[in-house]
């Protein structure tokens, strides 16, 4: 065995000093280049993992069939393995390297930060025009009645944040869960893509909506996620936030989550996603029949 790399790997490790060299030198010389950079830091992560713990056979099994589950119970509407991610801070770490990545210093206006995507994202929300309502369901159903008195007007502009000039023809693309903590897709009580949709700014980067002032939310605990909280004796509450997807020619897409300043959960969301910045305040509004609440947020989006 090559001498030299043994200093590579845990040379005091009680088990075979040059196995995790062996594997990441299997890699040949026209391996994906971005792969071929990565690989070897994550096969020694994974591998002192391993070791560190003396990592039993069925323990690896356990994590194996936990992953084959999740992915078992993943479709187009529901992300378990992303959720898996989300618990586990992968996500929200990814995301802060990203937005790391991109950040710029000749912003007029503050860029709003990002926040992590989540599992329930689905394309393809209605397309509507500004003012109009994204509570889908039935004004007769007893879903509805629960939902009247957290009817909200949710508006504001986007805006470029290296000028602070208004961006016309934006996408704002945005998406909740019900006052019973569920996305429409997990919930047969809801209508297809009920609350989403997706809105274009005006001449003046405005837009607006009604849709319902979120409530605290327990991510699923019927698959591997909700097993692992619970193993972990941890709670399964994300405080109340509204997702949006925000875009526009010549700017960088921006994800991300606003949260309900009232909301107990803000400092220990399950998802570790909340950012100041993005802790929103509802006020109770006047004058219209249509809600009872109102928010005002503007998006600052940064230049391509
Ligand atoms: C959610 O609703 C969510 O937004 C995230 C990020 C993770 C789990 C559930
Ligand atoms: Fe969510």
């Amino acid at each position: 065995m090559k001498d030299h790399t043994m200093h590579r790997t845990a040379a005091k490790s009680k088990y075979d000093p040059y196995f995790t060299d062996r594997v990441i030198d299997a890699t040949g010389p026209n391996a994906l280049p971005r792969l071929k950079k990565i690989m070897p830091s994550l096969l020694r992560h994974l591998h002192d993992f391993a070791r560190e713990v003396d990592l039993t056979v069925a323990e690896w099994m356990a994590g194996v069939e936990l992953i084959n589950e999740a992915g078992r119970m993943s479709t187009d509407k529901r992300n378990e393995t992303g959720l898996l991610c989300d618990i586990l801070g992968l996500e929200t770490l990814v995301d802060e390297i990203s937005s790391k990545l991109l950040l710029r210093s000749d912003s007029k206006v503050a860029a709003t930060p990002s926040a992590i995507l989540g599992p329930f994202y689905r394309t393809d929300a209605p397309v509507l025009p500004n003012g109009s309502s994204i509570v889908f369901s039935s004004p007769d159903s007893d879903w509805y009645k629960t939902a009247v008195p957290l009817l909200a007007y949710v508006s504001g502009r986007v805006v470029s944040a290296s000028t602070g000039a208004p961006i016309a023809g934006a996408e704002v693309d945005i998406w909740h869960a019900g006052p019973n903590g569920m996305y429409e897709q997990q919930d047969t009580a809801q209508p297809d893509m009920n609350l989403r949709g997706r809105f274009r700014t005006d001449g003046e980067g405005r837009y607006g909506l009604y849709c319902l002032r979120p409530t605290a939310y327990p991510i699923p605990a019927d698959g591997p996620a909700g097993r692992v909280l619970q193993l972990l004796d941890r709670h399964p509450y994300r405080p109340a936030h509204i997702h949006f997807i925000v875009g526009a020619p010549g700017f960088r897409t921006l994800t991300t989550q606003v949260f309900d300043r009232e909301d107990p959960h803000m400092a220990d969301d399950t998802v570790f996603a909340v950012k100041q910045e993005l802790v929103v305040r509802f006020a109770p509004r006047v004058g219209d029949d249509k809600a009872a609440w109102e928010l005002a947020y503007d998006f600052s989006l940064t230049e391509v």
